[in-house]
């Protein structure tokens, strides 16, 4: 803020305490170039000055200025105290490709380092897990298709499944009963249960990580008093098309200040603008997406496209002095994955036994390593959706990330 601006705000303050309109010298005002008010300059003789609202003299008017100087002064102090306060002591840019698990990481930041949830924003992810199991239902039903287990079922299951394929939802968490009933109902079938197993061989339909989380919970979702929990809000899906900008406070690491990006192709090239003055970077890879494709482009392996995207930024010039921290995430799925589906299918220079996850694991670390354009300061294999590890992670990587700053600065050596 410079003195024009508090100028200005002294202006503005000045006005809005004596209730005084904007000053307009042709209305409200005599002008010192009125004929009359010039006489009375003259007329009062030298020491005195004009003032729209009365006549002082110098000596009054020299304590005025300077009581309005101290003023100012103490406005400007005020300004730098509280733009120091909001300034971050670290930003911090949340990368990686879509579905990575970016979202996540933010509300677990949010969740373990920030006030509580609104009601605003309670209702707001109350909406979106209505959405999410609406939406795996369906999902699972077209499966049943594809997999052919629905030729097993009943007339009583067919009614179900075509109720809820060209069943309309209008948004709201009022759900028609019917449906409600029939969504808990189907997922009482194994058939549906298997197929939710199976969702690796559905990889076009996209099923939610999420979704046995969602649909052993649905009775307790739709019951008329249900009020998502943090892990409900934690494990719902909602894609990200903007750029989320967070601010925390953590012990031992001060103000952070955070953005989550949306990670579709289409979206990347909005990233940069918020290159600038970053601390650290922390980039995601869903480890699970190595026998996947891209659901923006079908031709492109999920985990190809990150290590393409991870190669791409860490060698970005804007991003030169930012540390980077790699979180190859969703471990579970990963671990769980490495039973069914075979890496050497979709990475042909796999070698060794992927049954030991330890082998899997270093693979794509090392896969990771190559590709990075500089030293990272720190790897780690993390569950997003797992709140007790996800704030050691985060408290661990931000200490590494500001010590790291600092010392560039010179503040520790
Ligand atoms: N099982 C499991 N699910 C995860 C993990 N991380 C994220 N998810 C889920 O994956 C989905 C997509 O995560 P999100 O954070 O929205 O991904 P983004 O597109 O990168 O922001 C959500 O349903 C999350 O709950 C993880 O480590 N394990
Ligand atoms: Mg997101």
């Amino acid at each position: 803020m410079n003195n024009d601006d508090a100028e200005s705000i002294l202006t503005n303050e000045f006005q809005s305490e004596f209730n005084c309109p904007n000053f307009n010298a042709s209305e409200e005002y005599p002008s010192i170039y009125n004929t009359e008010d010039r006489m009375s300059l003259y007329t009062q003789g030298p020491n005195s000055i004009y003032t729209p609202g009365g006549n002082l003299s110098i000596s009054e008017n020299k304590k005025k200025s300077k009581s309005r100087s101290k003023l100012i002064d103490k406005m400007l102090k005020e300004e730098a105290k509280k733009k120091k306060e909001s300034e971050p002591d670290l930003k911090i840019l949340i990368l990686g490709s879509s579905n990575s698990g970016k979202s996540t990481l933010l509300k677990q930041m949010r969740q373990n380092f920030s006030k509580k949830y609104t009601m605003e924003e309670l209702d707001y992810f109350h909406v979106v897990i209505i959405e999410n199991v609406i939406t795996i239902m369906k999902l699972l039903v077209e499966g049943l298709e594809l997999l052919g287990l629905d030729k097993k079922l009943d007339e009583n299951y067919q009614n179900d499944a075509a109720k809820i394929k060209y069943f309309q939802w209008d948004k709201t968490i009022f759900v028609d009963k019917e449906i409600t009933e029939i969504i808990i109902r189907l997922w009482n079938f194994k058939e549906v249960k298997e197929c939710c197993n199976r969702k690796n061989e559905l990889s076009t339909l996209f099923i939610q990580d999420t979704a046995k989380y969602f649909m052993d919970s649905a009775s307790r979702i739709f019951d008329p008093i249900f009020s998502p929990t943090n892990q409900d809000v934690i494990c719902c899906r909602k894609p990200t098309y903007d750029i989320k900008e967070t601010r925390l406070l953590i012990k031992d690491c001060g103000n952070l200040l955070v953005y989550d990006v949306g990670g579709q192709k289409s979206l990347r090239q909005y990233w940069v603008p918020y290159f600038s003055d970053v601390h650290g970077i922390i980039f995601l890879v869903d480890m699970s997406s190595y026998d996947m494709m891209m659901e923006e482009d079908s031709e492109t392996n999920r985990m190809m496209d990150s290590l393409n995207l991870f190669e791409s930024i860490t060698k970005n010039k804007l991003l030169e002095v930012a540390q980077f921290i790699l979180f190859l995430n969703k471990v579970d799925l990963f671990e769980e994955k490495l039973k069914k589906s075979k890496i050497v299918d979709h990475f042909s220079d796999f070698i060794g036994d992927q049954l030991s996850d330890k082998v899997a694991k270093k693979y794509f670390q090392k896969k990771f390593e190559e590709r990075a354009g500089r030293m990272l300061l720190s790897i780690q294999f993390t569950n997003s959706t797992d709140s007790r590890l996800m704030k050691k992670v985060i408290v661990g990587c931000m200490i590494i990330i500001r010590t790291v700053a600092l010392k560039s600065i010179g503040v520790i050596s």
